[in-house]
């Protein structure tokens, strides 16, 4: 699924999303062009990253959340420094290097799969749609009217607690 955020130039971002997934690996967000923002499951457990134009920052949460129940994300940057939590853990907190502070992409939020491969060196979370449900999105404070589930047998009971 696709949304133009028109933005293409930023100093901050702010993401808010709630999933539910019992796959260990799947593709969350992804903001790309010539950087890139995303956001993924990879191995059970949420991976944020960026990259600003002077390399890859990756950044992990210490939650298992490939078990079916739903757990809220929140991933922040502002200007180099990073931040991410799920549900009640310590934020994990993190800066890209120096010498770049904008992120530039093509203005195309993607949220459960991408059409093209993320860069090489990050993990195949990055190039897996996701299964199972995405919801109560907020991208710098705004909400995004969607409510979506991919892939399984019953979507609406699989989601329904979210409501
Ligand atoms: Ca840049």
């Amino acid at each position: 699924m696709k949304f133009d955020i028109k933005i293409k130039a930023q100093s901050n971002n702010v993401f808010e999303v709630m999933i539910k997934t019992e796959e260990e690996n799947g593709l969350i967000m992804w903001n790309g062009g010539a950087d890139f923002i995303g956001l993924a499951v990879v191995d059970g457990y949420v991976m944020f990253t960026y990259q600003l134009g002077s390399g890859t920052l990756k950044m992990v949460s210490t939650v298992y959340v490939s078990d079916g129940n739903f757990h809220r994300i929140y991933a922040s940057r502002y200007v180099r420094d990073g931040t991410l939590h799920v549900d009640d853990e310590d934020p994990v907190l993190d800066s890209s290097n120096p010498g770049a502070s904008q992120l530039n992409t093509d203005g195309a939020l993607y949220v459960g799969g991408a059409p093209h491969v993320p860069p090489k060196k990050l993990p195949r979370g990055f190039e897996t749609n996701f299964v199972g449900c995405i919801g109560d999105i907020r991208i710098e404070d705004q909400q995004l009217h969607m409510f979506y589930d991919v892939k399984s047998s019953h979507p609406e009971s699989f989601c329904s607690l979210m409501r």
